[in-house]
């Protein structure tokens, strides 16, 4: 017998995913560069279906169907390059890689040119879930050719998670790198909505004075709304957490240092090379790296901050439901922000990315996902070539109605001195995008002040500098 699919690098990662491909019933080929892993897993599992236990590559690219399809689920970077080098040259054309480790979408754009002049599609796809996805059904964003998703589709809507509606969370995003990159984009809206959960948290106990058992509770509230999500779910259960050794709060003994892989970062690296202003999910990489400098924080700690003024009891109460108001509205604003930058690599690198079909994806099996992602998805749905999320008449209608509550709430922490970049960065891209009119404009006239580089009037055609240093008499650029 020959399986339909194999898998090679059997980590957590691999490891699940190969035991999914195999309880939904076919047949997988496993392979890892440290036998003893392959053989653990078949040892293991090897009951939950159909495996071949391959030792060597060759045993690996021998026990596939044709056109083969090769799974590659070793850590991001040079060990992928390894694995493709060790494969590649045992590959027929037509055959298949995916990657579905964390690669750089522009690293998946090199090796899927340099494959396919071999014959040899390469589809960089983008899981997420973690662990327990891989096993039950993640999320899928597989890249490539068309053609590649004809063959791996099918197998991958088997295994993929499933939205509410049942649809799967699979869809062949575009070419080469747009399924990499859009897995990106996901990990830094993760990033941004994280990074608001921790605002609001940080806010009803250091604002409001609710212990992080309350805190749980409020969460638990939120979850049944429209902030209804997986990472609001987790988010309830860390709080509600206590420490067996001390007793205390789990989140009180956990180190506030964040650590982060550069998922995050790369998306604000690229965002910024697009010239696409994704201030929020920068916030949130930002301050994750603020939290690790130790010494700068402990450095700082003596600095003056506002006299801290604690909330009544019913005031807090009030203050939460704002803060509701304040996280969701923010969370409107990262999204808007992800799907800009999705929107400009598609235009960027001729993907043609559907933005709905993305949101959609979404629904199910990731970290990011909600029920908040049904409603992207009917904006989009109604209006596709929708300029922005804020532009949706439902977004809008509930940013209308939320503002007052957001702004507030920045104004308490503010007061307080609490920081939140992450609330305050998402209003600050809301107010500038819908004020009448920016200083840019007196950007434009200091940057021709010192570098005569000229600039456009509101009531004429072209391109015009000033002669600041003569007359200041005006000249066609
Ligand atoms: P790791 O990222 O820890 O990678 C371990 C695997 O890579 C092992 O199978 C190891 O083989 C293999 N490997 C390495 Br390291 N160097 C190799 C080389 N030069 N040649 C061949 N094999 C090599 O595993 P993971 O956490 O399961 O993640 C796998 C991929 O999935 C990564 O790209 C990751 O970014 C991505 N991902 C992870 C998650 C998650 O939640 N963990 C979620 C989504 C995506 P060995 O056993 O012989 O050492």
């Amino acid at each position: 017998t020959s399986a339909q699919i194999g898998v090679t690098g059997l980590a957590v990662m691999g490891r699940n995913l190969a035991r999914n491909f195999a309880r939904n019933g076919y047949t997988v080929a496993v392979h890892n560069r440290t036998v003893s892993r392959a053989q653990a897993l078949v040892e293991e599992f090897g009951d939950e279906g159909d495996f071949i236990l391959a030792e060597t590559a060759k045993e690996f690219v021998a026990a596939l169907e044709r056109p083969r399809r090769l799974v590659i689920m070793v850590k991001a970077g040079d060990p992928t390059d390894a694995v493709i080098q060790e494969f590649a040259p045992l590959l027929e054309p037509g055959d298949m890689i995916i990657d579905g480790g964390n690669a750089h979408f522009a690293d998946t754009r090199r090796r899927e040119r340099e494959l396919r002049e071999r014959g040899i599609h390469f589809v960089g796809t983008g899981i997420s879930g973690g662990e327990e996805g891989a096993l039950h059904g993640p999320s899928i964003m597989p890249g490539g050719s068309k053609e590649s998703y004809e063959s791996l589709g099918p197998m991958l809507e088997k295994i993929s998670a499933k939205a509410k509606d049942g649809a799967p969370c699979v869809t062949h995003v575009g070419p080469d790198g747009a399924g990499h990159f859009v897995k990106m984009v996901h990990n830094g809206i993760e990033y941004a909505d994280m990074q608001l959960i921790g605002e609001a948290y940080q806010l009803l106990r250091d604002v409001a004075g609710y212990s992080p058992a309350q805190i749980a509770d409020i969460f638990r509230t939120w979850n049944t709304g429209r902030l209804d999500s997986y990472l609001i779910e987790i988010t309830a259960e860390v709080l509600s957490h206590v420490d067996s050794a001390t007793g205390k709060p789990f989140v009180d003994v956990v180190v506030d240092q964040a650590e982060q892989k550069g998922t995050g970062r790369w998306t604000v690296q690229i965002a910024l090379d697009l010239g696409v202003p994704v201030s929020g999910i920068a916030e949130a990489v930002f301050a994750r790296s603020l939290s690790g400098h130790a010494a700068l924080r402990d450095a700082s700690r003596g600095l003056a901050g506002p006299k801290p003024a604690a909330l009544s009891e019913s005031e807090a109460g009030a203050f939460a439901d704002r803060v509701e108001q304040a996280l969701y509205a923010s969370k409107i604003v990262s999204y808007t922000q992800g799907f800009h930058e999705i929107a400009a690599g598609s235009e960027e690198y001729d993907w043609d990315i559907d933005l709905g079909a993305v949101s959609s994806i979404w629904r199910g099996g990731c970290i990011i996902r909600a029920a908040f992602l049904d409603r992207i998805r009917s904006a989009y749905d109604a209006r596709p070539d929708l300029p922005s999320l804020l532009s949706d008449e439902t977004f809008a209608q509930e940013i209308a109605q939320a503002q007052d509550d957001w702004r507030e709430v920045i104004i308490a922490a503010t007061r307080q001195g609490v920081a939140v970049p992450g609330f305050s960065a998402a209003l600050a891209y809301y107010d500038a995008l819908r004020a009448e009119r920016l200083p840019a404009a007196l950007t434009q006239g200091q940057r021709d002040f010192f570098g005569a580089h000229t600039y456009r009037r509101v009531d004429r055609e072209g391109a015009f500098h000033t002669l600041w240093g003569g007359d200041r008499s005006e000249v066609p650029a």
